[in-house]
């Protein structure tokens, strides 16, 4: 059987690649299947430090494969409920809760659920040719995947409501314009350019990017005392660690790092 993603381990980064290339990757239970072990794998694996999520041949991903038999409820009609709860609820959490820095690298366009995938990703970088598309209306459905509680985070609600409505796709410099993307590259640049960046943050200070991240996670709940409190207590763990007295040491004599996530 032909793999749908592919897994490689090397210098601290797993990369796994969507791999349906025929398909642009769309994603199928079975995809979301091996997905979600990958996450499970990597984030048990104490030698990967950095997740980078990217496709095969010229697509990030299509969304939903739409030829894929869908779950029909007694009248007959489509059933949409089931895929969400098993399939793409469960991604979006594991993504937002994961315990180490995660990257969407956008090797070409991320339409539909994948786009949102991406959002849910700690970071998004991007081939020059690639574009991010809310592609949902285009099919009559709303964005789901998180969408509609990521993007208007990122780019703000009157943003996220027109790029709903009209489903269009928005390419990656303006991406980057909008603060959906933060970095891209040309496209014959951007393999290279995007396992450089990743292998920089599995170079760093891991423990401290688990606690940023959670963090950052209650900064739009939290009243401004409650965040102080919630930063108190993350950086006294962070003070704790022997990171802290390696980046401290490192400082003093005047060389890099060498950062173990402990
Ligand atoms: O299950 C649930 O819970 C519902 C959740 C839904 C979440 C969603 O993601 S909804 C959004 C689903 N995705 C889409 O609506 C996008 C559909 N695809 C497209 O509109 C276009 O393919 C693209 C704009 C992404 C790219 O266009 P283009 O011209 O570059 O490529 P293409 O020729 O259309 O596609 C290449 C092949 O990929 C083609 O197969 P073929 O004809 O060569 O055998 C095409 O059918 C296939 N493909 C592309 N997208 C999908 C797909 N096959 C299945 N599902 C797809 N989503």
């Amino acid at each position: 059987m032909t793999e749908v993603l592919t897994i490689a381990r090397e210098n601290g980064v797993a990369t796994l690649a969507l791999a349906r290339p025929d398909k642009l990757n769309a994603l199928t239970a079975e995809l979301h299947a091996a997905l979600r072990d990958a996450l499970a794998q990597c984030a048990d694996d104490e030698s990967v430090r950095v997740v980078v999520l990217t496709g095969a041949g010229r697509a990030f991903s299509a969304g939903q494969d739409l030829t894929e038999d869908l779950p029909r409820d007694e009248a007959g009609r489509i059933d949409l409920g089931p895929p969400l709860a098993r399939d793409y609820n469960p991604l979006i959490r594991t993504l937002i809760d994961y315990p180490k820095v995660t990257i969407a690298a956008l090797n070409g366009p991320a339409v539909g659920a994948s786009m949102n995938i991406a959002l849910a990703c700690d970071i998004v970088v991007a081939a020059r040719s690639a574009y991010l598309q809310e592609a949902f209306a285009k099919i009559a459905l709303i964005p789901d995947a998180g969408g509609t509680w990521l993007l208007p985070r990122i780019v703000g609600p009157k943003r996220a409501m027109a790029l709903m409505l009209t489903a269009e796709p928005v390419p990656a410099d303006e991406a980057k314009a909008l603060g959906l993307v933060h970095a891209v590259w040309d496209d014959a640049a951007f393999a290279g350019e995007a396992r450089a960046f990743a292998e920089r943050l599995a170079a760093g200070p891991a423990l401290a990017y688990r606690l940023t991240k959670q963090a950052l996670a209650k900064s739009f709940d939290n009243d401004v005392d409650a965040q102080l409190v919630l930063e108190a207590a993350l950086q006294r763990e962070a003070g704790f660690s022997e990171d802290f007295a390696e980046g401290i040491a490192a400082f003093r004599e005047k060389r890099a790092p060498r950062y173990t996530g402990r």
